[in-house]
């Protein structure tokens, strides 16, 4: 259970947040430099056809270790690849077809991958595009950390109850499974603010004891309208064929736009999930933090 963090804590990490949208690189880069900047980084691969294989490839070189897979993917028994592939046409006849993101066209609202893990434990996701779609499938990414460290300035009390284990719960809705896990949408984890901002379906705000409900309200009002498009906090792009994004999934949200495929050009996208960052890219903490 993730602990409630001393205010001082809490502001000391939201003070430390560098994390900006601003400069961010419109096209890809070379290297994963720009994650420690602005939490993700485009990056183009040449020369390889873009699939499962090459993704894992990808993460290995960024020093992401091997794939993280959710427990839920393998409930009933199922064999879970460790690459996920999100795409309306190919899982037609899979048992993804029904999966909000996986199997089906519709956008998807702002998240955090790893629905029932704790805040913080999956560190960095990796989506491959195979093809975009020729309308919409634009990749939406929320600066909840900096949002954040903006609130905490302007409003504690509502950053504070933001802070409280139990303001979000998160439920599964795969597999057959209603598991939930509640906890905060922001903590402290070694001297770093770490965010979980979730608004899908299948999240809810709970007010926990102790948390006073207009506060709560407030904090969620303005990371409602800090996530809109025309925000500083608010950055959209569309991967273009074996372009990859990694971003930081303990930074940064992030949901798609609502897609149309055509016949000769149906979206494919390959999604890893990882418990490490990229090596060598640091973010910044808190002074005097472990
Ligand atoms: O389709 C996309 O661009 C991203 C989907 C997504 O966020 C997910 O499957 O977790
Ligand atoms: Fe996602």
């Amino acid at each position: 259970m993730t602990r409630a963090v001393p205010f001082d804590e809490l502001t000391a990490a939201a003070a430390a947040v560098t994390t900006t949208f601003e400069d961010a690189p419109s096209g890809p880069v070379e290297v994963a430099d720009p994650y420690s900047a602005h939490g993700f980084a485009v990056v183009a691969l040449r020369g390889t056809p873009a699939g499962e294989d090459t993704l894992l490839t990808l993460s290995a070189a960024l020093g992401l270790g091997e794939p993280f897979v959710p427990p839920l993917y393998r409930l009933g028994g199922g064999a879970a690849p460790t690459v996920s592939r999100i795409s309306a046409a190919s899982n037609a006849e899979t048992a993804d077809a029904d999966h909000p993101s996986f199997g089906r066209t519709v956008g998807q609202e702002f998240h955090c991958d790893g629905t029932l893990q704790d805040i913080g434990f999956v560190k960095a996701t990796v989506l491959l595009c195979e093809l975009p779609a020729p309308e919409g499938g634009k990749s939406l990414l929320f600066n909840a950390s900096a949002a954040f460290a903006r609130l905490i300035a302007a409003d504690p009390a509502a950053a504070v109850a933001l802070a409280t284990p139990g303001t979000l719960v998160r439920q599964a809705n795969i597999n057959g499974s209603s598991e939930q896990n509640a906890g905060p949408v922001f903590t402290v984890q070694d001297g770093r603010l770490v965010a979980r901002y979730c608004v899908t379906d299948t999240d809810r705000w709970e007010v926990p004891a102790g948390v006073v409900e207009a506060d709560l309200r407030r904090g969620i009002e303005f990371l409602r309208r800090a996530a809109l498009p025309g925000s500083p906090d608010h950055l959209e792009l569309t991967l273009g064929p074996g372009e990859a994004i990694v971003f930081d999934n303990t930074r940064l949200s992030h949901g798609r736009s609502a897609y149309r495929d055509s016949p000769d050009r149906r979206r494919c996208l390959y999604r890893s999930l990882h418990l490490a960052h990229p090596s060598g890219v640091t973010i910044p903490a808190a002074a005097g933090a472990r």
